[in-house]
C-alpha cells in the first residue's frame, strides 16, 4: 500500500500538486533541495516551519484511521508512504516505511549529527549544538538518495503482494511512483484510490475516483469479520 499527499488532504493538510498544492506557490528545487537549503536556509527552514505547525494542528482523519483497523485486521500488511506529516502514526500505524523521511525530526546541515524535534512556534534558524552549523528538516529532499533500506523494504513488498492500493498519490516522484508500477508488473491486482486520474490509472484493476476518506472506510466496513 502506497500512499502520498492526498491522504492527508481531508486532515486540511495541502497537496503538492493539486489546486491547492503548495508547490504552486514554490518551485520545488527552490525549496526542498540541498541547494534550495544553502542558497536560502532562512527561507527554506521558515517553510518547514510553516508546514509543521500545520501538522501538529491537524488530526488524522477517517482514511488515516480506516488503514491502521486494516493494519489491525490484515495479516501482510505494508504501508508504504511519500508523507512526513507522520498522520499515519498518530493514527495508530506503528510499522510505517518513509520513503521521503520525516518533517518532524532534524539534522544537521553540516555534521548530520540528529537533533531530534524542535519546536515550530519561531522561524529563526536552530544551530546545530554539536558544529554550529543550521539545522534541516529529516526530509529527502530533491536530488537525495531515499533511505536504502525504506526503499529495499518497499520495492520487496511490492514484489510480492497480492494486492496493492496506491492512495493519494499523483505518482509523478520517483522511485516511489515505480512501487505501483512494480506490484502490477509482477502480477499484483492494483487498486488506485484517488478523485482524479494520474499515470497508473491504465495499470488499476479499480480505480476509485473518490476521497480515500470515504473509501477508506468502506473497504474496512467490507473485511470479513467486520
Ligand atoms: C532520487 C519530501 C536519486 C520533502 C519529497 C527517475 C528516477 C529517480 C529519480 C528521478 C527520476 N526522474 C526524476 C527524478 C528526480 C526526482 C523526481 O522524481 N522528480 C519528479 C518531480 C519528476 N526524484 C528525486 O529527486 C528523488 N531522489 O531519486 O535520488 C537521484 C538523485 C538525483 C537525480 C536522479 C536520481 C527524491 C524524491 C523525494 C523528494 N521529496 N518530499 C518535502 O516534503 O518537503 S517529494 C513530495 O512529492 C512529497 O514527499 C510527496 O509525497 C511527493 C509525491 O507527491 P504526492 O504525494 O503524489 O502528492 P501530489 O500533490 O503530487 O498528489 C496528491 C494526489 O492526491 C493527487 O493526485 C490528488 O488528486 C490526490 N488527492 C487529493 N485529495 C485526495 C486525493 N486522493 C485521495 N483522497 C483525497 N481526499
Ligand atoms: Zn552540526
Amino acid at each position: 500500500m502506497l500512499t502520498g499527499a492526498g491522504i492527508s488532504a481531508e486532515s486540511g493538510l495541502p497537496t503538492f500538486r493539486g489546486a491547492d498544492g503548495i508547490w504552486k506557490s514554490l518551485r520545488p528545487e527552490e525549496m526542498a533541495s540541498v541547494d534550495g537549503f544553502s542558497r536560502d536556509p532562512a527561507t527554506c527552514w521558515a517553510w518547514y516551519q510553516h508546514r509543521r505547525r500545520a501538522y501538529h494542528a491537524a488530526e488524522p482523519n477517517a482514511g488515516h484511521l480506516a488503514l491502521a483497523e486494516i493494519a489491525r485486521r490484515v495479516a501482510d500488511f505494508t504501508l508504504i508512504t511519500q508523507n512526513v506529516d507522520r498522520l499515519h502514526q498518530r493514527a495508530g500505524n506503528s510499522a510505517v516505511i518513509e520513503l521521503h523521511g520525516n518533517a518532524i525530526e532534524n539534522h544537521c546541515f553540516r555534521c548530520g549529527e540528529p537533533a531530534g524535534a524542535v519546536s515550530a512556534e519561531s522561524d529563526d534558524l536552530v544551530p546545530c549544538s554539536h558544529c554550529g552549523g543550521w539545522l534541516r528538516p529529516s526530509v529527502v529532499w530533491f536530488g537525495e538518495m531515499l533511505p536504502v533500506d525504506a526503499l529495499e523494504k518497499a520495492a520487496q513488498a511490492a514484489r510480492s503482494a497480492t494486492v496493492f492500493l496506491s492512495i493519494g498519490t499523483s505518482a509523478q516522484v520517483y522511485p516511489a511512483a515505480q512501487l505501483p508500477v512494480l506490484a502490477h508488473h509482477r502480477g499484483a491486482t492494483l487498486i488506485e484510490i484517488n478523485p482524479e486520474p494520474t499515470s497508473i490509472t491504465h495499470l488499476a484493476r479499480h480505480h476509485f475516483r473518490a476521497p480515500s476518506g470515504t473509501v477508506l472506510p468502506q473497504i474496512v466496513a467490507a473485511l470479513p469479520g467486520a
